[in-house]
């Protein structure tokens, strides 16, 4: 099972590269990748696994924090209206997204990061994302709200962006400038 030992850390070059798209059909070793990644997310969220394990909480878990440069993530999240996203995808793309953009109060953690890092991360309030599941069977899902923003966080991990990229007039030494805004 992963733990967070397998969990790798700010600083790390893995997390600020591109990850590749992952070939289709999927291996069974990439298969079994995206289990023990949505297996790592539940545990987390089980009080007493948790607790035995040192698993910190968390809803979300992209490939490459596990050192793994393909383009997969797999999320354990409810929404507002108790709909739970528990599911594993690969080569996700936001096919469209609103013009509103929409922020957690409290700022973005990452469990890449052990440490808080204040300021709000304007994300897009609603996406559409098409991506293939496990299953291989292609998926498109309409998301908004706290879900939309844990996905696009996720997202983000595929293009070697932290969520602190994001802050506006943040002053960090581990922020980078976005892709696309590099001189
Ligand atoms: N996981 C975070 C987590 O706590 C994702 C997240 C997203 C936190 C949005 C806060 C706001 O589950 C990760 O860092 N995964 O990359
Ligand atoms: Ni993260």
């Amino acid at each position: 099972m992963i733990t967070m030992d397998e969990i790798i850390r700010e600083g790390n070059p893995i997390l600020r590269q591109v990850a590749k798209p992952v070939s289709l059909p999927l291996s069974t070793e990439d298969k079994l990748t995206l289990q023990d990644m949505l297996d790592f997310i539940k545990n987390s969220q089980d009080t007493d696994i948790a607790e035995k394990y040192g698993l910190r909480p968390g809803v979300g878990l992209a490939a490459p924090q596990i050192g793994i440069s393909k383009r997969m993530f797999a999320v354990h999240v409810t929404d507002e209206n108790d709909k739970v996203y528990s599911m594993a995808l690969v080569n996700p793309k936001v096919v469209s997204h609103s013009v509103e953009q929409k922020e957690l109060e409290n700022g973005e953690g990452c469990l890449s990061v052990d440490r808080e890092v204040e300021g709000v991360v304007p994300r897009y309030a609603r996406i559409k994302l098409k991506a293939t599941d496990i299953n291989g069977k292609e998926v498109l899902l309409r998301l908004r709200g706290y879900v939309a923003i844990v996905f696009q966080h996720e997202l983000d991990h595929l293009d070697g962006v932290m969520f602190y990229d994001r802050i506006e007039g943040l002053d960090d030494k581990f922020k980078r400038p976005l892709p696309g805004f590099a001189i």
